[in-house]
């Protein structure tokens, strides 16, 4: 029974015995490997950490001959991140370009290892000890505080060959596992025990379920319970080529076709200082622009310019909130990137409606695809064959075929490519001043596979052809090289396909002789960065872009849709999981086709997609051509929604903004799972149908057709309505709570303890963010105690940086407290005011939740004085609050109480104080 290492079954069985360590370790089970001896271990004199030396234990034959010598690398990198690196001890191998994502290199090969190694030993760095064995090798980590083992490699053997590597971890039970995407996962965030997990940048579309998506991202969050304390920690095996990750439950096995085994292990212990360590390694999301937090409309098949402007006058008189409009590839000329349709999208008239949109406020994208059409009379084309930037195959451009016809596909590894495109961007720049730039097809997607010519005897795009995706190169299967079909077959597409299938040939070239089997995964990633740099030469300003393939890192130069997703309900639901774990794949601003791509959505799938898709970061509209129109104002119902909803979330940009700032600054997703605010509440480790938006803002959709209640589970606490403040979810346990939900109204609630930033909204960000502050400071309902914090962040969005910098931005904290039920004092302390005054920002109410009586005796002060500026403010009460659903039976009384009337200057410190009289 035990005759395979590569059974799922086998490791089940291991792992589930594994306080018998040495058995699992010590049966040569595996006829794909026997594992390795550690031979020497020492001290790095040079840069710290350990140097190792494995020999091979036994040759096998399957997947290839095994690598004999391996040189170990184990660093403490920083307080809060341990290394392990192994690769072949002899001679160099393909790892992830050290300058597409900088990092620590391990110390060169041949460094001589002397010392010889005792049978068991321990590293210890501040947060995770590294401990081994030494025949056969294997290591695992613990974490110091209390001895949890997080990773263990003793339950498998490790195996290494040039194109098959395999290391696997026990797991306890009790283990929460999210992430290793991009996978459309129909069980939720929670990995479930058995879906393959296969990564490999891929254009098949997210209606696939547990499949290779877009996105490779072998990286995964690990978050366990034990007696009542929530610790959670994260693993990235930094590796670009194809794999599959099997997860068992007790068990998790890498199969990877190619690399070098390159662990990090971040030691959390909150879900937040995950992100954080995480990020700091591969790179801080990139600073969204404000507008790109407002609401984007696009749609593929806007024929032409008047089709355009007929949508954003839609927005206008519907009065929905638009910011961005976007173009597929329809303004294009023949599909060739870089162009302008000559007919249907002039350049005169698009320069005017540009003029015209720009003056308000509003902003323009449009989609480029890699592919450049191989066309003798195209500039680009011309021009990149010049500085032979083309991806090769046997010395000649690569030739494939998307929507132009016959294509070269440009090679960001190489720096002439890289300054090629740059260029070409400030050309098309000076063509169309666009504000951002969607990148398609960067997995990059190819109609063909293989080896393709020109055809002799027809022509290509066949003219007028109504199946333009239909290959119509001679092409053949290329199947004679180990990269195009390798040893092991990692489940691409679901179905072992081969891994060039339609997309660059396997044994295709980048620049320096790299393989395209090694940087597949790499392309949308090299993409972006290379986008991301011409970008950011443009007038100085902060670059948008949208990248639909990425990559470890992809987060610090792009943001990300969850690709083509079909208008059901089920999608509906998908799109949350998606999003959610793109905030731990250090890509926070992520969104789904709002309405679904294809093929029609119904009215009311449209309207619960408005109302959930207005709270994802990145909130766009977008359809197939196919598909009928679904603009929001297309439907009076799904306008009303979009009203509502959007309404709200241009009230709640500051916060948004706010967070946009902490994600760049800590890698703090912008929507997260519940258990990143509650990480002890295990009842919401699988929950996948509600989210946060930062540490306080619960958004609970609905998520099935004709209902008009939704079951959300709230964790313990005061959840205000953010749309009715007077009405409390008051939540004692783990139950789940019903909610009324009419077909225009979405529930998102607020945590107590909480100050909100809130300005007035408006129907384009650039308003928005100029009109008056409301503060919502949430107490505990009706408590005679409570403590409220918040802050906001302000900046000049134009600038290319996100920093703290005196004059250009502002940083304010917020403070309420409430003491013996009577007291409320509510106050800031200010960094940097200076921007935020030149601004003239103004905080017009502050709104407080959950206390008693009725407010009396308001004392204002500015910058400790007594408050000119707060003249014209007093007390208001408003309504009683209700207490919508109370569990366990409490029911107190309390209100909200308004101080209206201010003007206070948001750069300035304040603190206002009252007492509250209780009437009875
Ligand atoms: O082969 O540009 O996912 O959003 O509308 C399809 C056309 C190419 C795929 C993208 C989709 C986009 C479409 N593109």
């Amino acid at each position: 029974m035990l005759s395979s290492s590569t059974s799922p079954l086998h490791l089940a069985l291991c792992c589930v015995t594994l306080l018998s360590l040495h058995f699992c370790a010590a049966v040569p089970t595996s006829k794909v490997g026997f594992g390795y001896r550690l031979v020497s271990i020492e001290q790095n004199r040079n840069g710290g950490g350990l140097i190792g030396h494995l020999q091979l234990k036994q040759r096998t034959s399957a997947y290839g001959p095994d690598i004999p010598h391996l040189r170990l690398f184990v660093k403490h990198e920083t307080q809060d991140r341990l290394r392990v690196h192994i690769t072949d001890a002899e001679e160099g191998r393909w790892e992830v370009p050290y300058n597409l994502l900088p990092r620590e290199q391990p110390p060169p090969l041949g460094s001589k290892a002397s010392r010889s190694p005792s049978t068991a030993s321990e590293y210890a760095g501040d947060q995770l000890i590294f401990s081994y064995t030494s025949d056969p090798f294997t290591f695992a980590v613990k974490r110091k505080a209390n001895g949890q083992t997080l990773f263990d490699s003793s339950c498998g053997t490790i195996v290494f060959k040039d194109q098959y590597l395999e290391i696997s971890t026990h797991l306890p039970k009790t283990a929460s596992l999210y992430g290793l995407g991009e996978n459309t996962q129909p069980g939720g965030i929670r990995l479930r025990p058995s879906d393959p997990y296969t990564l490999y940048t891929t254009d098949i579309s997210a209606i696939n379920l547990n499949s290779d998506l877009y996105g490779s991202h072998p990286v995964y969050m690990d978050l366990r319970n034990e007696g009542g304390e929530a610790a959670a920690h994260a693993v990235l095996l930094l590796n670009s080529n194809g794999m599959d990750v099997l997860y068992t439950g007790t068990a998790l096995t890498y199969k990877v076709i190619g690399g070098v085994l390159d662990f990090y292990f971040f030691p959390g212990p909150s879900p937040l200082a995950v992100v954080d360590q995480y990020t700091a390694l591969i790179g801080r999301p990139a600073p969204m622009p404000y507008w790109a937090l407002g609401f984007h409309q696009c749609r593929w098949g806007y024929k032409n310019l008047s089709v355009v402007e007929g949508v954003v006058e839609g927005y206008k008189k519907a009065r929905i909130p638009l910011d961005v409009i976007w173009n597929d590839d329809d303004h294009m000329d023949a599909a060739k990137d870089f162009t302008l349709d000559p007919v249907n999208y002039p350049r005169p008239k698009l320069l005017d409606f540009l003029s015209r949109i720009h003056s308000q406020g509003m902003k323009y994208i449009v989609l480029i695809d890699p592919g450049i059409a191989v066309n003798s009379s195209y500039g680009v084309y011309q021009r990149g064959m010049a500085k032979d930037v083309f991806i090769k195959y046997e010395g000649k451009p690569y030739l494939a075929q998307v929507w132009p016809g016959p294509v070269y596909f440009p090679d960001y590894l190489n720096p002439n490519g890289v300054a090629w495109w740059v260029d070409e961007i400030s050309r098309f720049h000076e063509l169309v001043p666009v504000d951002g730039l969607w990148i398609d097809m960067n997995e990059a997607s190819n109609f063909c596979t293989g080896r393709c010519e020109l055809p002799v005897n027809h022509s290509c795009p066949v003219p007028g052809s109504k199946t333009p995706w239909i290959c119509c190169l001679d092409c053949k299967n290329i199947t004679n090289t180990r990269w195009d079909d390798p040893p092991y077959k990692i489940n691409a597409s679901g179905s072992q396909a081969p891994l060039g299938s339609k997309t660059i040939a396997t044994s295709a070239t980048h620049y320096g002789g790299i393989l395209e089997y090694n940087a597949h995964s790499l392309y949308g990633f090299s993409q972006a960065i290379a986008t991301h740099e011409a970008l950011q030469g443009l007038q100085g300003k902060r670059p948008f872009i949208l990248s639909r393939s990425t990559f470890v890192g992809s987060g610090a130069y792009a943001a990300h849709w969850t690709g083509d997703n079909k208008g059901n309900w089920v999608n509906l639901r998908y799109s949350i999981s998606t999003v959610l774990n793109f905030g731990l794949f250090g890509m926070p601003m992520v969104g789904s086709d709002i309405c679904g791509f294809y093929p029609a959505p119904t009215e009311e799938l449209c309207n619960r997609w408005i109302q959930l898709g207005a709270f994802y970061p990145f909130s766009r509209d977008h359809a197939n051509f196919a598909s009928p129109r679904q603009e929001l104002y297309v439907w009076d119902s799904v306008a009303k929604s979009a009203r509502n909803a959007l309404g709200m979330r241009y009230k709640l940009l500051p916060y948004l903004y706010t967070l946009n700032y902490e994600a760049h600054t800590s890698g703090a997703p912008m929507a997260r799972p519940v258990f990143f605010s509650f990480p002890n509440f295990t009842a919401s480790y699988g929950l996948s149908t509600q989210f946060l938006l930062g540490s306080s803002v619960m958004v609970s959709p609905v998520l099935n057709k004709a209902k008009t209640k939704v079951k959300a589970m709230f964790p313990p606490g005061t959840w205000y309505n953010l749309f009715d403040m007077t009405k409390a979810v008051i939540s004692k346990d783990e139950r789940y709570i019903t909610l009324d939900a009419p077909l225009n109204e979405i529930n998102v609630h607020v945590y107590q303890n909480t100050i909100l930033p809130m300005q007035r909204g408006g129907m384009i960000s650039k308003e928005a963010r100029a009109t008056p502050f409301t503060l919502i400071v949430s107490f505990p309902f009706g408590a005679a105690e409570g403590d409220a914090r918040g802050s906001v962040y302000v900046d000049d969005d134009e600038r290319p940086e996100m920093k703290l910098v005196d004059g250009e931005a502002s940083c304010i904290e917020f403070y309420a407290s409430l003491r013996e039920k009577t007291t409320v004092t509510v106050w800031s302390q200010v960094e940097m005011g200076r921007f935020s005054l030149q601004k003239g920002l103004l905080i017009e109410k502050v709104r407080v939740l959950g206390v008693q009586g009725s407010g009396q005796a308001l004392v204002i002060e500015v910058d400790g004085e007594p408050s000119a500026d707060g003249s014209g403010a007093y007390l208001a009460e408003t309504s009683p609050m209700h207490q919508e659903k109370v569990e366990g039976g409490n029911s107190r009384s309390s209100t909200v109480v308004e101080v209206a009337g201010l003007s206070l200057p948001l750069g300035k410190k304040f603190s206002m104080t009252w007492k509250m009289g209780i009437n009875g």
